[in-house]
């Protein structure tokens, strides 16, 4: 009994200490800087193969880095792959993780384990700066711009934030930092209603002549900064985004919160507004591409993330520091303004190789750029290994020697060794989520029968739909044009059924 009593408690000491020597930082937590690009993709890289536009800072990342040529979004659209990155549950699982206007209520459960809690719970400093696109508050429709808005971020696990609501193109167009909106005056309360114009508001339809960008799609509600928006807001005036300097005002954010924690572990969760649309970025970024302004929302996004690196380097904690860097869906060329995107993309291939871009269920919707670097700890280079952003829970809550809530994360797998590069596998599958669902199998990939259109018309994407079920092999075929599914119905079979099983919550 003494002897069995001794042999659990070596037994336990020996695990503890394995467990926090398996990627050898027994003494320290590296810092976590998560750099979530928007809309950027597989091509718009220069590592990944761009050459009409320069990337150098990405690049740095990638070369002192593993550049990862499977790594993926959850989804096609940014608010369910900010979903399941956060939470570590598949968005398709839960209704109305689509894309959200900016008055919808938060869809993350105050009190919910995510990225955020995971880390901070292993105590770290937390922050988010930029994109949110989750929701705020309880009800909605009926967030109050002018009070407390609550809960956000800092309710699911963030110690500091300082985000937008959505997306650049949705209302309200003002920075929220903690609870409430920067820089409002209390004499001129916002509204916001994503139904109709409040009396007399000129609009993105009655004063189109006066848009500095115009629409092609969408976008011709409440117009702010001469750019026409999704949905209706009045008052905040003296509280609006500027377009031009919102790369500015999110990154220097960004840096003040890695001065403010350098003596701390810290995670920054920084998700630029480049590349979506509008595509405004500071005038002297003008003319840096000759693609226009998403070619040049290119070398802003590269800009911001030199200007992370950089500070970090002065800091000195580039050592100590793991860098992410990854997109929450592919790329689209035009996505509602008249931008010369479409124009002037000249030979430029956002998707890289791959077919379709975001909203498609081809390759294209979700596999990104996904970087990982952690000088001195992990070999550069470049990894096949399968991954998704939806492991990064289960992967942070393995690395700081977290048991993972089960209940919670439930799509959630451990990739930490890949993403470290201590082993070239990840994943043995991918779901790929656009409406309906796709799923990845080493080299297979597969396509669930649908209906859907098969063509954006709006955006001009191959979207993946199509009646008949699809089957590709993306070792010889990445661009997934010639479809075998007839040639391999075992597979198909196989395919489906396991791709059912997800679905159902039976297999992972
Ligand atoms: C679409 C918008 C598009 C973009 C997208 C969300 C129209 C016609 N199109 O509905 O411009 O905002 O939603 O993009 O309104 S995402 O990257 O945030 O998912
Ligand atoms: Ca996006």
């Amino acid at each position: 009994m003494k002897n069995l009593k001794l042999l659990s408690f070596i037994f336990i000491i020996l695990f503890a200490v394995s467990g926090t020597q398996v990627y050898g930082q027994t003494t320290s937590r590296p810092n976590i800087v998560l750099i979530y690009a928007d809309d950027i993709g597989y091509g718009d890289i220069g590592a990944y193969g761009a050459s009409a536009v320069r990337t150098p800072n990405v690049d740095r990342l990638a070369k002192e880095g593993i550049r990862f040529t499977s790594g993926y979004s959850s989804s096609a659209t940014c608010t369910p792959s900010r979903y399941s990155m956060l939470t570590g549950q598949y968005a398709f699982r839960k209704r109305g993780t689509g894309v959200l206007p900016g008055d919808a209520a938060m869809i993350i459960e105050p009190g919910r384990m995510t990225l955020a809690s995971i880390l901070r719970q292993a105590g770290y400093v937390t922050g988010v700066v930029g994109k949110w696109h989750l929701g705020l508050g309880e009800t909605e429709r009926r967030i109050n711009w002018n009070g407390e808005i609550k809960p956000g971020p800092l309710e699911i696990g963030f110690d500091y934030s300082f985000i937008m609501a959505a997306t650049g193109d949705r209302v309200p167009t003002v920075y929220v930092e903690g609870h409430r909106v920067v820089g409002l005056e209390p004499g001129d309360p916002i509204q916001v209603d994503y139904k109709q114009p409040f009396p007399g508001q000129k609009t993105g339809i009655t004063h189109r002549g006066e848009l500095k960008m115009d629409w092609s799609h969408g976008h011709n509600n409440s117009i702010v900064n001469g750019i026409g928006r999704i949905g209706f807001m009045t008052g905040g005036n003296s509280a609006l985004w500027i377009d031009e300097d919102m790369a500015d005002v999110f990154t220097k954010k960004a840096l003040s919160f890695i001065e403010d924690q350098k003596d701390k572990p810290f995670f920054l969760y920084f998700a630029t507004h480049d590349i979506h649309v509008p595509r405004v970025p500071h005038p002297r970024f003008k003319g840096q591409t000759t693609m226009g302004p998403r070619g040049d929302a290119i070398v802003q996004f590269d800009w911001s993330v030199g200007e992370i690196l950089d500070t970090l380097d002065r800091l000195n904690l580039t050592r100590n520091t793991i860098v992410i860097l990854t997109s929450d869906n592919g790329p689209v060329i035009d996505d509602g303004y008249k931008d010369d995107a479409v124009e002037k993309l000249g030979n430029h291939r956002p998707s890289g190789p791959f077919r379709g871009g975001k909203y498609s269920k081809f390759e294209a919707g979700t596999r990104v750029p996904w970087i990982v670097r952690w000088p001195g700890r992990v070999k550069p280079g470049r990894s096949d290994a399968l991954i998704s952003q939806v492991d990064l829970p289960a992967s942070f809550a393995s690395f700081t020697g977290q048991a993972l809530d089960r209940q919670q994360a439930t799509d959630s797998t451990d990739v930490m060794p890949a993403l470290l590069g201590r082993t070239k596998h990840g994943r043995d599958h991918i779901v790929e989520h656009a409406g309906t669902l796709a799923l990845r199998i080493g080299k297979w990939k597969y396509i669930d029968p649908n209906n859907g259109q098969k063509m954006s018309i709006q955006t001009n994407t191959e979207l993946g739909n199509d009646p008949q079920s699809q089957l590709y092999d993306l070792s010889r075929d990445p661009g997934e044009k010639i479809n075998l599914a007839a040639r391999y119905p075992d597979r198909v079979r196989a395919m489906k059924q396991r791709l059912d099983q997800i679905k159902d919550g039976l297999a992972k």
